[in-house]
């Protein structure tokens, strides 16, 4: 490397170095190894405007490696992103510092997404590619064409998840994807050779990738595999054989190097070693200017992309895809007089099917998809013909069984912008998800999860297939709007909800049988309140009931009884808990008087119930594992049946 070009990679070095040391924690090993290779990248290949870091057409870099995270904060500083300033990177890991420990979306615009759970970044970014994919299919090269580069260690590859990412590129053939993989051969307990022998390049190979190697310090030879990696129609694994906390003289290539302060005394040899002579957290005027040049080339870029922009024919329509505003058009309206005009019987993922056949008319941001399910998740509609490797103007995405691959990739696409994701598994697999929906929760992303066979009413499938614990563990997690409709209507309500959140994933909790009609009236979106009274008590109230989903059905009728036997109970549909917690405290407290026995009824567990019916409330659920049987007998066995439930209430009662 001439000195220049490693000079310039140093103030990588020197900024993870000088910070990881200021915040004594932090990972200055990665940065260290993998400096020259992002320099390289920055320098001639990734596309970017400093000034505009949304720009539409920019390419995505990924930082999956995200303990690295000092490599993208020193990147975009150096690179003369407005944030972060040298005085946030002074502030690393602090609180308030837009540098966090781990790269974060909604910290700084440059981030694409929040990373650091190994593997997710990888699979995000193959969500990203295939956005890019799909839009410049439908915008065509004149407003959508750019890359995603992502750097990866020998953890995220390592990672189950790996696996399902990189099939579902191979097999997209997304060409447009480039794969740095930091080949430092060490990882935090040691040497790699302690926990694998995989022949990486083989598998990637194998799955339909395109595979080069390079020396990570050379960057002729870095060029040379990113030029290779960009001729190939394929998507590319380059493997960037580098040597980690390059430049640190005692402990490079050690792990020493991944997770804690080199320490002062290394930092100043490796100061020596490299010829790096500025004060800490000072970058030289030469090398600063050399950076800032970087970005000059991607300003011009994003001028001539701006004057093909206000010359397109499609300028509006794709503003309008970008601007991310979604209204539910014609169809559905007609869909929901529809449901009035003549209530259908029917299960609510068949519900969901019909709701989103007029969705998916209207609005063309939606793009689908089920991890091998779509006949049972029902998510796919006329109006969504197949995504594939040769027609990306599909909406509709056979993921495989790669849940977890399938979460992160829609994590990816939204996050791209110009798609709002959905896509379906069987609600007890969102634990094979669960770690990318925590994403689309942090990240604040619009993506929808269509989740059928919410409960023992699946049937005879079983205690593997039933969820017990799942709606309470997710409706757990923060940002994540967790809805269980309980007939038609509420299915339209909730996916219109699910469309109107801008900055939070929501979880559609759909049965796998018929539920019969309980709404009537579409005037008003009652499920946007999260929970409200479907029906009101005939004699004086001296029970609510609080159900959810195909159980709210059974509270009507666990009602009748309670009615019959001269006790008056309201019917309270919770088909958001989330959504009723941010209710006012007026409206709560009319909806769960406190002279009233609270009572609650879910085909799942108990636990956290509480919430709502007090400890002396009482609370109808399965708090062990499901069963294989028929439907009815499962209801049965499990108590939740309104001969089984009035009695316990009316006992309560004093009756
Ligand atoms: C899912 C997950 N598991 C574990 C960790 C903790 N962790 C962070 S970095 C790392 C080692 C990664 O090794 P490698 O990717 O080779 O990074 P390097 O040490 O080379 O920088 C581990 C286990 C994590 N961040 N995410
Ligand atoms: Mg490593």
């Amino acid at each position: 490397m001439t000195l220049p070009e490693r000079q310039l990679a140093n103030a990588i070095r020197a900024l993870a170095m000088d910070a990881v040391q200021a915040a004594n924690s932090g990972h200055p090993g990665m940065p260290m190894g993998m400096a020259d290779v992002a320099t390289v990248l920055y320098s001639d290949y990734l596309k970017f405007d400093p000034s505009d870091p949304k720009w539409p057409d920019r390419d995505r870099f990924v930082l999956s490696a995200g303990h690295g995270s000092m490599l993208a904060y020193a990147t975009l500083h150096l690179a003369g992103y407005a944030r972060p300033t040298l005085g946030d990177i002074r502030n690393f890991r602090q609180l308030n510092s837009p540098c966090a420990g781990h790269p974060e979306n909604f910290e700084l615009d440059g981030v694409e997404t929040t990373t650091g759970p190994l593997g997710q970044g990888l699979a995000t970014a193959v969500g990203m590619a295939i956005a890019e994919r799909h839009l410049n299919a439908v915008y065509g090269d004149d407003l959508v064409d750019h890359r995603t580069y992502v750097v990866a260690g020998d953890g995220c590859l390592m990672e189950g998840i790996n696996h399902e990412a990189i099939g579902l590129a191979g097999h997209l053939q997304l060409g447009r994807l480039t794969l740095l993989w930091d080949d430092n051969k060490i990882t935090i307990d040691g040497s790699t050779d302690l926990s694998t022998s995989e022949d990486i390049a083989a598998r990637y190979a194998a799955t339909g990738w395109h595979v080069e190697s390079c020396d990570g310090h050379d960057p002729a030879d870095i060029r040379r595999a990113l030029d290779a990696a960009l001729a190939d129609p394929r998507p590319s694994l380059i493997a960037c054989r580098t040597i980690i906390g390059f430049g640190a003289p005692n402990k490079q290539g050690t792990s020493a190097t991944h997770g804690a302060p080199l320490g002062a005394d290394e930092i100043a040899a490796a100061r020596i070693e490299l010829g790096w002579t500025a004060e800490p957290f000072v970058i030289p005027a030469d090398i600063a200017s050399a950076w800032a040049a970087f970005g000059e080339k991607g300003k011009a870029l994003h001028a001539e992309w701006n004057d093909r922009l206000a010359n397109s024919e499609k300028k509006s329509d794709f503003e309008a895809r970008l601007s991310g505003k979604i209204v539910p058009g014609d169809a559905f309206k007609a869909y929901l007089d529809g449901l009035v005009a003549e209530p259908p019987k029917v299960a609510t993922r068949k519900a969901s099917e019909n709701t989103l056949g007029a969705l998916t008319a209207d609005i063309a941001a939606l793009v689908g998809g089920s991890a091998d399910l779509t006949g049972s998740n029902n998510t796919k509609t006329s109006s969504t013909k197949p995504l594939t490797k040769d027609d990306y103007s599909g909406r509709y995405i056979y993921y495989g069984i790669r849940e977890f691959g399938m979460a992160a990739a829609m994590n990816g696409m939204a996050l791209h912008g110009g798609i709002v994701p959905y896509g379906g598994t069987f609600l007890v697999f969102a634990d094979y998800c669960r770690a990318a929906i925590r994403l689309s929760a942090l990240q604040q992303q619009r993506v929808v999860y269509v989740m059928t066979h919410d409960s023992i009413g699946l049937g005879e499938d079983g205690p593997t297939h039933q969820p017990i614990e799942h709606l309470q563990s997710l409706r757990a997690m923060p940002n994540l709007l967790v809805m269980r409709p309980a007939d038609a209507v509420e299915t339209a309500e909730c996916w219109a909800l699910a469309l109107a959140q801008e900055s939070r994933p929501s979880l559609l909790a759909l049965t796998r049988q018929n539920l019969p009609p309980l709404r009537h009236d579409v005037t008003e979106n009652l499920c946007a309140k999260g929970g409200y009274r479907l029906r009101d008590a005939a004699a004086a109230r001296k029970v609510v009931l609080v159900a959810t989903g195909s159980e709210v059905s059974l509270a009507m009728d666990v009602a009748d009884k309670l009615e019959d036997a001269g006790h008056g109970a309201d019917v309270v549909s919770m088909v958001s808990t989330e959504l009723f917690d941010e209710q006012d405290a007026a409206y709560q407290a009319d909806i769960l008087p406190d002279d009233a026995l609270i009572v609650s009824i879910e085909a799942g567990t108990t636990f956290g119930w509480e919430r709502y019916t007090g400890r002396h409330g009482l609370r109808f659920g399965i708090d062990s594992f499901g069963a294989s049987a028929p439907i009815e007998d499962l209801f049965k066995h499990f108590g939740l049946t309104a001969d089984a439930i009035a009695p316990q209430i009316l006992s309560k009662l004093g009756n």
